[in-house]
């Protein structure tokens, strides 16, 4: 198919957006949605509350604390302080997968822990329930460590979860028990809730276990979930490289991974703005640079690999990387040159999270697709316009509201793994240590980017572009798809994935094949467009 180039003007599709709002209303979105210059990249406003009313996309604070950041550790009983709707719908939403070294291997995900709270507990409080389930769970199970998740109504009545999860450690001696302050409302969103976990795994777990376990290039991988398997397929190119991994944040991993992890030479950040922080604090007090690689896309996968061998200036890991690519690209080839006819010029659109719908705009280019609107949920500024912009982001009462970690050395285990000219030089070079340039700059130049977009704003953009795909998650999808457009998944893949790496390049290439052609959405045809049958409805009148 050739490329669809004529689209409506960008300017003219924002006013549409913006149109049926109330003024305040409209002034506060005309912040959100920007057009786009990849050469002066414009300012948009992220991270700020939501408007009343308005239908988000987003989630709360605990969902990026326990759901997100915390979940996938498989050796961790997550236990959640509070009632059991909380709990039931973080109960393996997330596709996040694990492998237990066996089959009795501990792995607590695929249990749902709470305190089941009552109106009894938020009347009288609800501490004695929980040092009861911490013993339950104890007893049950003698896991290496508890996590304690607060939910709304533990801040509200005031419960201290620190303060029980510290008697409890000290009562039973030989398992790690740490609170998280992660009720839903303490941000605007999940991302509050990310911050959160940050700290608190920093603080109780990072740096308890100095063993040096080997290997000669040692890296952390940060900022990956293990969604649908794509962590197993970045393991499998890094042993295949010779990179040893040392702890993964946290897709796969152990609480032992986190409490080794500063033995690593480099942590490389996957998603950027889950886990920026956990990398800047390990810098500070270990002296463990950071990089940001990305591996959605093969073209993104083989030059984040290379980049990884360039920072260790080794000449045969840097061989050993180009072998591994060879031997990997062929059969992507392949795949593309079969998919690219069928897929060329179509139109995607991706409202998701906080950093994939910057990636997975690497996986439709590859396709030949272009992206003409995209967005975050819950990214902050330098997720869009780069790191660059931190200084100049204006700290409000929200943020504020999240602690701060006051980071120093360690007397004893700082090491910088680099002096601060090796890394100029390596910056000079072209290597980006400690750089995320965010999405905006790769984005074409009148592309439409919108934050936190709204439910109705989405429904405009559809009518207007008439995207061939349009990517989200599960509250958007049979909405999207009954005005006749596919959506993808692209929190929990649907039932797909391994999207990362090269293997997982071919399986997203086939499935949005699969989607973009086939024509059962044009046979679509929502009730409220069948103009020949009346919408009936009952109204009960006095
Ligand atoms: Fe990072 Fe994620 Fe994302 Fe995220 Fe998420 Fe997720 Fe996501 Mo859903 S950590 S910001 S809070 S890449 S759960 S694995 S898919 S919204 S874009």
């Amino acid at each position: 198919m050739e490329s669809r180039n004529k689209y409506p003007d960008p300017s003219t599709i924002k006013e549409e957006l913006l149109k049926k709002y109330p003024p305040k209303v409209a002034k506060k979105r005309a912040k959100a949605i920007v057009i786009n210059d990849p050469e002066e990249i414009p300012q948009v406003q992220a991270n700020t509350r939501t408007i009343p009313g308005i239908i988000t996309q987003r989630g709360c604070s605990y969902a990026g604390c326990k759901g997100v950041v915390l979940g996938p550790t498989r050796d961790i009983v997550n236990l959640v302080h509070g009632p059991i709707g909380c709990s039931f719908y973080a109960w393996l939403t997330r596709r996040n997968q694990t492998r237990p070294d066996s089959p009795e291997g501990e792995n607590y995900m695929t249990y749902c822990f709470s305190t089941d709270m009552q109106e009894e507990h938020v009347v009288f409080g609800g501490e004695k329930k929980l040092k009861q389930a911490i013993q339950e769970a104890y007893d049950l199970f003698h896991p290496k460590a508890i996590g304690i998740f607060s939910t709304c109504p533990v801040g509200l009545i005031g419960d201290d979860v620190h303060a029980v999860s510290k008697e409890m450690r000290e009562k039973l001696g030989d398992c790690n028990i740490f609170g998280f302050s992660c009720e839903g409302y303490k941000g605007v969103s999940q991302s509050a809730g990310h911050h959160i976990a940050n700290n608190q795994v920093f603080k109780h777990v990072v740096g308890l276990d100095d063993t040096d376990n080997g290997g000669k290039f040692k890296i952390n991988m940060l900022g990956e979930y293990n969604i649908g398997g794509d962590a197993f397929e970045i393991e499998r190119l890094l042993d295949k490289c010779g990179i040893t991994l040392v702890a993964s944040f946290s897709g796969n991993s152990t609480i032992n991974q986190f409490e080794n992890s500063h033995t690593a030479d480099l942590n490389v950040i996957m998603c950027h703005r889950s886990i920026n922080y956990m990398a800047e604090m390990m810098e500070t007090k270990y002296g463990i640079p950071w990089m940001k690689v990305n591996f959605i896309g093969a073209e993104s996968s083989a030059k984040s690999l290379r980049r990884i061998a360039r920072y260790f200036e080794d000449d045969e890991l840097m061989a050993r990387v180009e072998e591994v690519i060879a031997e990997e690209m062929p059969a992507v080839d392949a795949i593309i040159s079969d998919i690219y006819p069928r897929t060329k010029g179509k139109l995607a659109m991706l409202f998701v999270g906080g950093s994939r719908a910057h990636h997975y705009q690497e996986l439709f280019a590859e396709l030949g697709m272009e992206t003409l609107s995209a967005g975050y949920e819950f990214g902050h500024r330098d997720d869009y316009e780069g790191r660059k912009v931190i200084p100049n982001i204006k700290i409000d009462a929200d943020t504020k509201n999240i602690e701060e970690l006051k980071v120093t050395a360690d007397p004893d285990k700082f090491k910088p793994r680099r002096t601060e000219e090796e890394l100029a030089k390596l910056k000079a070079e072209g290597l980006d240590i400690r750089e995320y340039e965010g999405m905006m700059p790769d984005m074409k130049s009148g592309s439409l980017v919108i934050d936190d977009i709204s439910h109705y704003e989405s429904e405009k953009l559809i009518e207007l572009y008439k995207p061939d795909i349009f990517c989200a998650g599960i509250k958007e999808k049979y909405v999207v798809q009954k005005m006749g457009v596919p959506l993808k998944q692209l929190h929990s893949y649907d039932y797909g994935g391994p999207y990362a790496g090269f293997t997982g390049a071919m399986n997203f290439y086939k499935d949005i094949d699969r989607m973009v052609n086939s024509r059962v959405w044009k046979l679509i045809q929502a009730p409220w467009e069948d103009v020949q049958s009346e919408l009936e409805a009952t109204y009960v009148t006095q």
